[in-house]
């Protein structure tokens, strides 16, 4: 029994995953980040999930980590913190996961934001890491996954400043993939999801692994890293398909193997 979301398959092979805590703008307490990270475990082995969309409300993604939590927390209590292990598994999700941001992503939402594969927001969606206004600094990955995302300059004002940058910067800086007005954000988050739940989703596997570790390797490391996915990928039945299917000008039928 969800407390804190609300999941529902939204097409064939997609699943849609809203945040549900409006009275504290979505923030992430302890028990929303496990049961979505539950829930991501879930749909990793679920065969009939091959995507993820996951959304917020019209006024916020999610406003952080919830504070009123976290002020609870002493140093050995921030030491053995459960939600590390949740943001791990949520990191680990192997199959394509689409962001549908509105209004506010800050802190932990932000961070939640740099999760996705792909990330469409409304153009009044702001994005930030404000953590610097309480006294602390991103400890979700923010700093590391921000300053290889949107660069150092940009990382460094916005963890530093606090300030939030809109949707239209977000967007030059690569931190999301496309704008969309508000009411329309989910659309069509959900219509590149059912666009990927189309693809090969061992190859879609191998693309969000190999992808993921361009941002943690050097580009030699990465280049063999490639390689080795796309050699393993030579071995599926979804990658003749493909091929097969292409030059007899009909549309695939992947099974996953
Ligand atoms: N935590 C808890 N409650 C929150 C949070 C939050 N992050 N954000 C908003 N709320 C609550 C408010 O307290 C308020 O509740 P109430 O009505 O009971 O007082 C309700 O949501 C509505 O919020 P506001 O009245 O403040 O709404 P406004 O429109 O005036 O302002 C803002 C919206 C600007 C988003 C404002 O709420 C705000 O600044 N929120 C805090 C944003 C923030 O600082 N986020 C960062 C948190 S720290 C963090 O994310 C660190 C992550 C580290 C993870 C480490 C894991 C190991």
């Amino acid at each position: 029994m969800l407390k804190f979301l609300l999941a529902e398959t939204a097409s064939e092979g997609v699943l849609l995953i809203r945040l549900n805590r409006p009275e504290a703008l979505n923030a992430l307490n302890t028990e929303l980040l496990g049961e979505l990270a539950d829930l991501l475990d879930a749909a990793a082995i679920d065969p009939q999930v091959r995507a993820v969309v996951i959304t917020g409300s019209d006024r916020a993604f999610a406003a952080g980590a919830d504070v009123r939590e976290m002020a609870q927390l002493d140093a050995v209590g921030v030491l053995k913190d459960a939600r590390v292990g949740h943001w791990a598994r949520i990191a680990a999700f192997p199959k394509p996961l689409i962001a549908a941001v509105n209004g506010f992503a800050l802190g932990g939402g932000c961070e939640l934001v740099m999760h996705a594969d792909i990330v469409v927001a409304g153009h009044s969606a702001l994005f930030g890491q404000p953590e610097i206004n309480l006294g602390i600094i991103p400890g979700a990955g923010g700093t590391q996954r921000l300053i290889r995302t949107v660069g150092k300059a940009l990382a460094s004002q916005m963890v530093m400043t606090g300030e939030p940058i809109s949707a239209e910067r977000a967007r030059q800086a690569g931190l999301i993939s496309e704008i969309t007005e508000p009411e329309l954000t989910l659309e069509r988050a959900l219509t590149l999801a059912q666009t990927l739940a189309t693809k090969a989703p061992l190859a879609l596997q191998q693309a969000k692994d190999v992808l993921a570790r361009a941002q943690e390797s050097h580009l030699g490391s990465g280049l063999a890293y490639e390689r080795k996915a796309f050699c393993l990928l030579a071995a599926t039945q979804d990658r003749n398909e493909g091929i097969s299917a292409f030059l007899e000008k009909r549309t695939p039928t992947y099974k996953g193997r």
